[in-house]
């Protein structure tokens, strides 16, 4: 028999002790939004539904017409439970909060609604990550919502490419689900993944290479040396699932335009790292772990690189060496 994400998530938490099922309540909200958003990202191009809404987000960024869809599905699908206590978007300046009690929401749930939207028009896989967070009673809304990395209860994408596909953690594996549009149902494909320990790929937006710290572009010269392959979708949902099945390394180093890096710390670098390194990988934002930064602000940007273990290690390894040599 098959055995839908749901059912997945309740046995996972009875394995652990929680029965209440909140959480895959929770889950349940991001899985209804998920599939609302490919059903409108499949016909795309029959309606009204590519090209921009006509507005700039609050990284200044055009907004496209799914970009506003997927969040408001997420809005929607998660605003009404109880559990949730705040909303944080990539499109929404504030946290989203509602007319309830914070006090009886346990989660905040942190998102990206469509990752890659520049890639929506040419028919180029997009997703949606997300990063759940605790509510922390001691704490303030606010400083719950800025709770580095390692405190993630649970994080995961889903990828809308030839077939949509779900890939969660809860802090105990990485699990993918394969939408069976026949039944409506995210259905497991893969328990436990474990990301190659050395892949064949390195994944950058090699435009941006003259501005790069001196160290990364000694890194790429490198692998090229050594025989590697080069993909780059810029998508990073897409670009970080090759990355979880093939392995490889992913990177976006501090560009001259983005010496902060360019991907945003909350909802995209936190979740692909907690999943990076609950499948056997490692995420750094150059040195150290992406999940140990203390954020200071819901869109901060970091550097993020993200991969197998043994091209991580590489990279640590030659970034030291640069560092030491000057
Ligand atoms: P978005 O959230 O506005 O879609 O932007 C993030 C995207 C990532 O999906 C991707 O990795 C990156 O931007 C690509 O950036 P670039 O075009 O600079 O290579
Ligand atoms: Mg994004």
């Amino acid at each position: 028999m098959i055995t839908t994400v749901q059912q997945h998530l309740l046995q996972e938490q009875q394995r652990h002790g929680d029965a209440s099922g909140t959480f895959s309540w929770l889950l349940g909200g991001i899985t209804l939004a998920a599939k609302m958003v490919e059903a409108k990202i499949r016909s795309a191009g029959l309606g009204d539904v590519l090209g921009a809404f006509g507005a700039e987000n609050v990284q200044g960024e055009q907004q496209q017409k799914l970009d506003v869809y997927a969040n408001n599905a997420m809005i929607h699908c998660l605003g009404l439970r109880d559990s949730v206590a705040a909303l944080v978007s990539e499109e929404d300046e504030e946290p989203v909060t509602f007319n309830r009690s914070v006090e009886r929401g346990k989660y905040i749930v942190i998102f990206d609604p469509l990752d890659g939207s520049s890639n929506i028009d040419v028919n180029v896989n997009v997703g949606t990550i997300f990063s759940v967070h605790r509510r922390v009673p001691a704490l303030s809304l606010d400083e719950s919502i800025l709770q580095p990395g390692t405190e993630q209860v649970a994080a995961g994408y889903v990828v809308y490419g030839p077939s949509t596909v779900l890939v969660y953690s809860a802090g105990n594996g990485v699990h993918s689900f394969t939408l069976d549009p026949t039944i409506g149902a995210f259905v497991l494909s893969k328990e436990h993944m474990v990301m190659p320990e050395k892949g064949p790929y390195y994944s950058v937006n090699e435009a941006n290479l003259a501005t790069w710290p001196e160290g990364y572009r000694t890194y790429v010269e490198e692998l090229r040396a050594e025989g590697y392959s080069s993909r780059y979708i810029g998508s990073l949902v897409a670009d970080f699932h090759r990355t979880l099945l093939k392995g490889g390394v992913f990177l976006y180093p501090p560009t001259l335009k983005q010496p902060k890096g360019k991907l945003r710390l909350l909802y995209e670098a936190n979740p692909l790292a907690f999943l990076a390194e609950q499948a056997g990988g490692m995420a750094s934002p150059g040195s150290g772990r992406v999940l140990e930064i203390k954020p200071t602000g819901i869109h901060q940007r970091t550097p993020f690189m993200v991969g197998s273990r043994w091209e991580m290690e590489r990279l640590a390894a030659v970034l030291t060496r640069e560092e030491e040599a000057r």
